[in-house]
């Protein structure tokens, strides 16, 4: 079974955000042939796109999985009406938003998926909390993580905290 390294960006902006991102990551950590592996804090920015809605609480997660990018993104929508989300205006505030930013170094390009994500390279509330936690992070097509944040506007964006979840003891003896 290999692994490939999914990174997760979860968006909150009704209905307590950051209890809406701590209790999304038990729940990757959950799906199956799946572990969470690392997380960002959380960040708090302004709405981009439409602005007459709350403030947002974001945060990047990396998973280590073994299902396919299509069976990941099912169990992400899975997650998100878990959470209630309500579909409404296009852009508009949510419970829970999950999206795959970067699947391993795939790049995908499906009607329903699109990876790396469209928008992330404009988006610094995705392009911070990655620098955060893989420094090092190539984007397939668009190159080195840290070069992507430097370009991007700040926006306001802020580090409020450290989410509930913390990464497993490494354990040799682990099998799965
Ligand atoms: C722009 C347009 C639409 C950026 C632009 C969206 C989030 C976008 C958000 C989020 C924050 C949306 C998609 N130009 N703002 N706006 N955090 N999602 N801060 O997760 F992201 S709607
Ligand atoms: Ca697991
Ligand atoms: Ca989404
Ligand atoms: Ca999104």
């Amino acid at each position: 079974m290999t692994d490939v390294m999914a990174w997760i960006g979860l968006g909150s902006n009704l209905d307590d955000p950051a209890r809406q991102v701590n209790t999304a990551l038990a729940e990757l950590d959950r799906l199956p042939q799946s572990r969470l592996l690392a997380c960002s804090g959380l960040y708090r920015s302004a709405p981009m796109g439409p602005q007459d809605q709350p403030d947002y609480i974001n945060a990047v997660a990396g998973l280590a999985t073994a299902l396919p990018a299509g069976a990941l993104l099912d169990a992400l929508q899975a997650i998100e009406q878990a959470h209630r989300r309500v579909r409404g205006e296009h852009w508009g505030p949510r419970t829970l938003d999950l999206d795959i930013l970067l699947y391993g170094e795939d790049r995908i390009n499906t009607p329903d998926l699109k990876v790396p994500h469209p928008g992330m390279a404009e988006r610094n509330f995705v392009l911070a909390p990655l620098v955060e936690v893989a420094p090092q992070l190539t984007v397939p097509g668009l190159g080195d993580i840290q070069a992507l944040c430097d370009a991007v506007s700040d926006n306001g964006l802020e580090r409020v905290g450290d989410v509930e979840w913390h990464p497993a003891t490494p354990d040799v003896d682990r099998n799965n």
